[in-house]
């Protein structure tokens, strides 16, 4: 930095009414900027004399041609920040009332965070009510909405942060990071909404293609104790004729919650029971969590010390505190050799035929720590008074400084071993915890909600905000984890849940059964019903999922990604797109027979029933019984829809229409063989769809993928007839 340079920030740094007033910072700040695919990027780099160097990114893969510019360099809002105490910046910037903030990863809020604290700090947090702050994920992506005008800032530390947009309703926003490492902050824009998630996700990743049969119907409860139940629940689907890719097993099919072992005496033939179930196409998802038992002779524990990987504390000692199995430690899996020793071990799942893992407790969460950080912490706490220190390549540091890393590398190391040890097959992974870069490792579900409608209502903007913190593939609880699900809840959960990119029920020990077989035989055939209607649109989930890889667009978007223009439909949090050509507007109130919904501008068909369309701009109540599929289609889509199977291996073969909404319509198809990687080698095809003057057209952009049967069918204004594709 120049004497000028520094000048330059010293007057930057004035302080402001409510502010902090002094700027103790001492070092080096540099800026930088490069275009993102086509959106502009400022990055300011800012380290500490102290401490000479930054706490590594994980978050950021792809560095684009960054170009050195001065710190007079205007940034958006007039951000400013300055060091206040020696493990804490401030940031501060203008928030105009017009201006909606979306992003954050994991928020108990609406879609617009305004008006609220947001602490970004990964806690176990099972009680999601109103008041609830920090959840499991902390992405620091904020973007600023303002139409074709909007801005993000991502503040890559992954140490806790407090986000305080507008609390004051003064128009102001703070951002306070408890740090006394350096930081990274990238202000993207100006941009569209869709342009900024592109860039902010061409610089973190994507998610790659999911195995299909991830993206099927999974059955989870905690737990299913035994072989007999597993195998008995399998059964049911099957012979009940309710469709079913997975069932997933949470922590009572370890040994005493021993990681990588099976117990014995309640799964004696553990391998051959994965395997029967593969042949009644069932893939097996397997839990594990981080904390290994304290115990010498448990062959984990004792590799695990030999080869030094567990956290220590501050003292150096083996940091132990209690999870499941009782007293246990945590690998560090921040260093190299950590990963590389849990991926060592990951090979147990893939000896017995799992093909999923579930990350859980990966904050991680401690049962003698239920809060991570006392609210009135003013900065980071010293080393030796954290929980215990964490081993970077410039040395130990504090877990806090890094905490919320801790689930994204127990992600990164697992999906590397998947991948490893089984290249040619898609991995799927699930992580409650994570941090900004998640997406490339795993999907996401949002942890331990209720059976409450609210939470069923609240899903939408807290995945919405997932997808536009650049994770698309999430999902939470149908049915709710805790509490007892009523039948109506149940199937109006299911009414959403077949628009969740992660579709899964799953439910706590004690709570009722809610299988969708638990009520009475009105309650399974709704269900079914839905459920064969989530089985025909694999074909266009598969296409979205395709889109995401290409563009960082998510599944799930808020109308303000498509209807940026439109004032009403950006204040909308109880429906969304489901790409760019289903609107879903789920009920997610007791007792209704139906719903207001908003039509933006456009003609829009009911995907399922009647045939009568429904004319935008309005608001309009429409009749919506239970078990209706809350969607609707916008007129010129055309939706490739498959035939309903019972898995997806048979969705694979199953004919495929095109539906053709209006007269004039186009659209999109994406297929290959669902499993393996080979659409990185082409293996793949790639079609747009179109309809004009009563013909059907296929422009094929890619033919790379012939191992199929599939026929194909167009259909329009009620009459289907065979393509030749
Ligand atoms: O302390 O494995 O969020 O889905 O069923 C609870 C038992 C641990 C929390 C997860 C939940 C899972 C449960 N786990």
């Amino acid at each position: 930095m120049t004497e000028r340079d520094f000048q330059l920030s010293r007057k930057i740094h004035q302080p402001r009414q409510h502010e902090r007033t002094a700027n103790i910072f001492v070092g080096t700040q540099s800026h930088h900027r490069a275009t993102v695919e086509g959106v502009p990027v400022l990055r300011i780099t800012s380290v500490p004399q102290n401490e000479g160097v930054i706490a590594p990114s994980f978050a950021v893969v792809k560095e684009p041609a960054w170009r050195a510019t001065t710190a007079s360099a205007a940034t958006p809002f007039d951000l400013r920040w300055q060091q206040s105490l020696p493990a804490r910046f401030d940031f501060y910037f203008n928030l105009p009332a017009h201006i909606r903030c979306y992003g954050l990863g994991e928020r108990f809020s609406g879609l617009n965070l305004r008006g609220q604290t947001h602490t970004l700090c990964n806690t176990d947090n099972s009680k999601h009510t109103e008041s609830a702050d920090s959840l499991y994920v902390s992405i620091p992506l904020l973007i600023m909405f303002d139409g074709n005008v909007s801005h993000a800032i991502f503040l890559d530390s992954p140490a806790p942060q407090r986000w305080h947009l507008d609390v004051e309703l003064d128009q102001k926003g703070r951002i306070e990071l408890l740090s006394r490492l350096g930081w990274r902050m990238y202000s993207l824009g100006p941009a569209s909404l869709p342009d900024l998630v592109q860039a902010y996700t061409s610089l973190t990743g994507r998610t790659s293609l999911p195995p299909l049969w991830s993206l099927g119907h999974q059955q989870s409860r905690w737990s299913y104790p035994d072989e007999q139940r597993v195998r008995e629940v399998a059964r049911q689907f099957r012979q009940r004729n309710i469709a079913c890719d997975a069932i997933v097993l949470d922590i009572d099919y370890m040994d005493d919650f021993r990681t990588f072992t099976v117990s014995d005496e309640r799964f004696p033939r553990f391998a051959h029971m994965v395997k029967d179930l593969a042949a009644e196409h069932f893939h097996v998802v397997a839990i594990v969590d981080p904390g290994i038992k304290q115990d010498p002779d448990y062959h984990v524990f004792a590799d695990g010390v030999e080869c030094g990987v567990f956290c220590r504390t501050a003292r150096h000692e083996l940091f132990v505190d209690e999870v499941w199995p009782g007293d246990s430690v945590f690998p560090d899996f921040l260093k190299k050799d950590a990963r590389t020793w849990w991926a060592k071990h990951i090979q147990f799942y893939l000896d017995n035929g799992v093909e999923g893992l579930w990350l859980d407790m990966n904050e991680p969460s401690l049962f003698s720590k239920k809060q991570v950080l006392a609210k009135d912490v003013e900065e980071l706490p010293e080393n030796d008074q954290q929980m215990f220190m964490q081993q970077t390549q410039m040395g130990p540091i504090g877990h806090l400084e890094v905490r919320n890393l801790y689930g994204l590398l127990m992600s990164m190391a697992t999906h590397d071993a998947l991948v490893k040890q089984r290249p040619n097959r898609r991995p799927f992974l699930l992580s409650r915890a994570g941090y900004a870069g998640l997406q490339r490792y795993a999907a996401v579900w949002l942890g331990d909600n209720m059976s409450w409608f609210q939470h069923l209502g609240k899903s939408v903007p807290m995945l919405l905000n997932m997808g536009l913190s650049g994770i698309p593939f999430v999902g939470v609880d149908i049915g709710g984890f805790g509490g007892d699900v009523t039948p109506e809840l149940l199937v109006r959960w299911y009414e959403l849940g077949i628009f969740y990119p992660f579709l899964r029920n799953h439910c706590i020990m004690d709570g009722r059964a809610q299988e969708p077989w638990a009520f009475s035989s009105e309650v399974e055939n709704l269900i079914r019903g839905l459920l064969e209607c989530r089985y025909r649109l694999l074909p266009y989930l598969r296409s979205l999922f395709w889109q995401h890889m290409r563009t960082g667009a998510p599944l799930m978007r808020p109308m303000a990604w498509h209807f940026s223009q439109d004032q009403i439909a950006l204040d909308l949090s109880d429906q969304f797109m489901f790409g760019e050509q289903i609107m879903v507007a789920p009920v997610v109130e007791a007792g209704q027979s139906g719903r207001n919904i908003y039509f933006p501008e456009g003609i829009w068909h009911p995907f399922a029933g009647s045939t009568t369309t429904i004319e935008g701009p309005c608001l309009k109540r429409v009749e919506m019984p239970l078990g209706t599929v809350p969607a609707f289609v916008r007129d010129g889509a055309i939706l490739p829809l498959a035939a309903a199977t019972q898995w997806t291996d048979a969705a694979l073969i199953a004919d495929v229409t095109f539906v053709v909404y209006g007269d004039s319509a186009c659209g999109r198809y994406f297929e290959d063989d669902g499993i393996s990687v080979a659409f990185e080698e082409g293996v793949y095809n790639e079609w747009e769809l179109s309809f004009a003057q009563g013909e059907f057209s296929i422009k094929k952009k890619r033919s790379g993928y012939s191992g199929h049967r599939i026929q194909y069918y167009v259909q329009h204004g009620g009459k289907t007839k065979q393509v030749n594709a």
